[in-house]
């Protein structure tokens, strides 16, 4: 398996609708969750950086999918987070138009790591995700976030409620405690993410995927 260097990572491009996105081609794996989450914490924790998702995000393009690169083959996605009151309607429809399409049409989406926070876990947009995840057939892997907010006892119940919540799903779910501010799970976040990374190496082939962009996609 793969072990690889996510501190190396570079913005690639910054895409408002699926049309725009780069060609389908290598490993994606994008991460999800309601604003507020931690999911830019955990993609800087991850990465080693300050603001990574900042470095792609101009003001009011929240809504785009941003992607990095982390070698030739291996793509990291943010998806714009859901639940955030500052989006209009027509903005809310145009984004779960293109996140539909983006989980079921892209052939490189090798998984999605899904953030929640440990301490309310699964809310009803948390779980429109799984939902659409499910019937796109995508594996989900479920970081609950910020779990240096809760004692040991209490983090393992939650992980355990998201568990058996979400057991009767036919997609692969695991379940982990993450925390950006002590960088507890740190390690099995990486091992997933090598894991998928890794999986079906033989078959990336040996084109690469386009070179970073300058400017972002309007
Ligand atoms: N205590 C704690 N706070 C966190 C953690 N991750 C994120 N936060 C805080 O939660 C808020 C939202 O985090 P952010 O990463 O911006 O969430 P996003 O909207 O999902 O990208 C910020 O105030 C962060 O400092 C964590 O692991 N522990
Ligand atoms: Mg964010």
């Amino acid at each position: 398996m793969a072990n690889i260097n996510y501190n190396k990572i570079e913005f690639l491009k910054s895409a408002a609708y699926f049309k725009n996105l780069p060609e389908d081609k290598g490993i994606e794996i994008a991460f999800a969750g309601r604003s507020n989450a931690g999911k830019s914490s955990a993609l800087n924790t991850l990465t080693n950086r300050k603001n990574l998702a900042k470095t792609s995000s101009k003001p009011g393009k929240t809504q785009h999918i941003n992607l990095f690169r982390l070698d030739k083959q291996r793509v990291l996605v943010d998806l714009p987070g859901y639940g955030f009151s500052r989006v209009n309607r027509a903005e809310k429809k145009r984004w779960e138009e293109e996140l539909t399409r983006y989980l079921e049409e892209r052939q490189c989406l090798r998984g999605i790591v899904l953030v929640m926070d440990v301490r309310h876990p699964l809310t009803e947009l948390d779980r429109a995700m799984v939902d659409f995840a499910e019937s796109a057939g995508r594996d989900l892997h479920i970081i609950l976030s910020k779990s240096d907010k809760l004692n040991k006892g209490k983090i393992a119940a939650s992980v355990l409620k998201v568990k058996k919540d979400l057991k009767d799903y036919t997609i692969n779910i695991t379940v982990q405690p993450f925390s950006s501010l002590n960088g507890s799970g740190l390690k099995e976040l990486k091992q997933q993410l090598d894991f998928w990374y890794s999986k079906e190496e033989a078959s990336i082939g040996t084109d690469p995927i386009q070179q970073p962009e300058n400017e972002a996609e309007e």
